[in-house]
């Protein structure tokens, strides 16, 4: 373990020289495929490093959520901390700046899609509510305007991130970073020069990549959520593979911005999140327009002289069947990006299939090599455990902290067309955990003010409540669709996280109207096969 650091050390840090000028031109921040019109002109640099080879506190390979955080923590405690970050182009060619999957090609360009959607959704409830508009059926969302936009706020984020960096004296590299030995890092840059970095902390931040199937076409024709933020063409009629986070979040947004789309579901829609809350969701998408084709299977893509892309897929009992697409987007999972850090140079172990390292409290096999974010092996995948992850890391590493990362009852949120946020556990996972007899499920359908006046259809505005059944109920999970549902789970994450009890929730006096209160009205109880329709919205 490192030493941790004095305060006079801390002010020797503070005079001692910059070690970064941003003055070499990385050409990372070139526009994307199709977005030459990004407004913002960038003329990020690299920093310019004299030494071929450096000695560093903590190395961090990887510049996403993880070692962002945990290097701009570690820094602030006296700590010399370096970070590479690169990105391989995907096969589409596509790639982006500083920051990471979040920044680029996940959370932030998939909100704003999202939000994109929704607005579309809005120009047709406002002309209930009086708005004078334009005949909602003739308004169109522009792709390329869209793409453009949400392209400059993520070029705008990586200049951000870039900035802070320098300011708070993290040297980046923009180099690809692997293990010589358990001490030393090899950051090779874009034109293949190595530098090599010493450390006597390293930790793997590197995150994941979308897979692919293994199906003739794939790696040609398909796209994943790597692309689809910056498509440089509007991707028309599209089949997304892979009922996922991911997958579901990404057909919604297309489907509500105009495009026809299709989900492959090769078994069930939202593996590992609770199925009566995924089917909800899934019907809702359905009932907008997304078709499911359950219990299939890609075999095959081909391109037709017509340009579009056939697809072959296969069904339960084995029948062939296909259809001509113009995006094809695979969301079938996510690859952790450890085999090109060359661990067998330091005996580094990976779980055999998915590359994924189990680290207890983010410790490798490797005393000083730690690894948080995407690339463990069963934490969620998610930014802001990562962020959390990486800074009580570095608190540990260099402020003396003992406090660990706790990856229970982390909220998430699916941003479907109806969002579903939910925190702990799951009715069937509580279930097998506790048995159904020491379980109470608590549930509610309601209707959403707002919906009222457009007449949108409230039928899949559902919340749940799985409790204990002993004592003061304590609540093991949380599950709500409806709109702004991370809003809503939020708060309820912090008192789950404070041993939230139903007796509790059920004496928090609500908020009127607002769909996050329905969890304070919520009363019946699915063992009592009692209606949990409301009769009025304030009923
Ligand atoms: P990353 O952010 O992936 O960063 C790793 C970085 O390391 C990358 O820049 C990579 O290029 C770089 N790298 C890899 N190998 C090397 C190497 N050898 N040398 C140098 N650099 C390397 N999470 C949420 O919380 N909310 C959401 O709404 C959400 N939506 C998402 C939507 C999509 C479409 C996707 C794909 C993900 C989403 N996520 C969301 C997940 C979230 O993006 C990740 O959990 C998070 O980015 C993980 O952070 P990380 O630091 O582990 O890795
Ligand atoms: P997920 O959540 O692992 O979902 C992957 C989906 O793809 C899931 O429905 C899988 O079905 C399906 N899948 C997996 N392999 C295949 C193949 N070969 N063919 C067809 N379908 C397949 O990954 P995501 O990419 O959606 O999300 C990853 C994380 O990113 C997520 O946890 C968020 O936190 C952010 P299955 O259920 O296995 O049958």
């Amino acid at each position: 373990m490192s030493e941790r650091r004095t305060g006079k050390e801390k002010s020797w840090r503070l005079c001692r020289k910059k070690p970064q000028t941003l003055d070499d031109d990385s050409g990372e921040d070139e526009p994307r495929n199709g977005n030459e019109n990004v407004t913002l002109e960038l003329k990020a640099k690299l920093p310019k490093t004299a030494d071929k080879s450096s000695t560093y506190d903590l190395v961090v390979i990887g510049g996403g959520s993880g070692g962002l955080a945990a290097a701009k923590e570690a820094v602030e405690l006296g700590a010399k901390v370096a970070v590479l970050d690169f990105v391989t182009p995907s096969p589409q060619g596509t790639k982006w700046g500083l920051g990471g999957t979040c920044v680029n090609v996940g959370c932030i360009p998939k909100k704003l899609m999202h939000q994109a959607a929704l607005l579309g959704e809005a120009v047709h409830e406002a002309v209930a509510y009086g708005w004078q508009l334009p005949d909602p059926n003739t308004v169109q969302n522009d792709w390329s305007a869209l793409t453009n936009a949400v392209q400059s706020h993520v070029k705008s984020v990586n200049w951000v991130t870039r900035v802070e960096l320098r300011n708070k004296k993290v040297e980046y590299l923009n180099a690809l970073g692997y293990f010589k030995d358990a001490n030393t890092v090899v950051g090779v840059g874009k034109n293949g020069e190595e530098k090599l970095l010493s450390a006597k902390n390293i930790i793997i931040a590197v995150g994941g990549r979308p897979r692919y199937p293994d199906i003739p076409g794939a790696l040609e024709y398909g796209i994943t959520s790597d692309d689809i933020f910056s498509l440089d063409r509007a991707p028309g009629k599209t089949l997304i593979v892979g009922a996922g986070y991911i997958g579901l979040e990404c057909a919604g947004f297309l489907n509500g911005l105009g495009y026809d789309t299709t989900i492959l579901v090769r078994s069930v829609v939202l593996r590992g999140f609770d199925q009566q809350m995924a089917n909800i969701v899934a019907e809702e998408m359905e009932q907008r327009g997304v078709h499911f084709v359950y219990q299939a299977k890609p075999k095959a893509i081909e391109k037709q002289d017509d340009g579009r892309l056939l697809v072959h897929w296969v069904d339960r009992d084995g029948a062939l069947h296909q259809d001509a697409y113009d995006t094809v987007l695979f969301a079938i999972g996510r690859r952790a990006l450890t085999q090109e850090l060359k661990p067998e140079n330091v005996g580094l172990k990976l779980i055999p299939d998915t590359g994924k390292i189990d680290a207890l409290n983010e410790q490798t096999n490797i005393p000083n090599i730690y690894a948080v974010g995407d690339v463990l092996h069963k934490k969620p995948e998610l930014t802001p455990v990562a962020i959390h992850a990486g800074r009580l890391l570095a608190r540990r590493l260099f402020g003396g902290s003992h406090e660990k990362m706790d990856y229970t009852n982390v909220a998430t949120t699916v941003f479907s067309p109806l969002e579903y946020g939910c925190v702990g556990l799951s009715e069937e996972d509580a279930i097998a955990l506790h048995g159904d007899d020491n379980i109470e499920v608590y549930h509610a359908y309601y209707k959403p003010t707002e919906f009222f006046v457009p007449q949108k259809n409230v039928k899949h505005c559902y919340v749940k409540v799985v409790a204990l059944r002993k004592d003061d109920q304590k609540v093991i999970g949380m599950h709500f669709v409806g709109p702004h549902a991370g809003e809503v789970i939020q708060g309820f994450a912090a008192a789950i996280k404070c041993n939230l009890t139903f007796r509790a929730l059920k004496s928090t006096v609500g908020i009127h109207p607002t769909t996050a209160e329905e969890f304070t009205r919520i009363s019946i109880t699915k063992r009592s096969g009692l209606d949990p329709t409301p009769q009025s919205c304030c009923s």
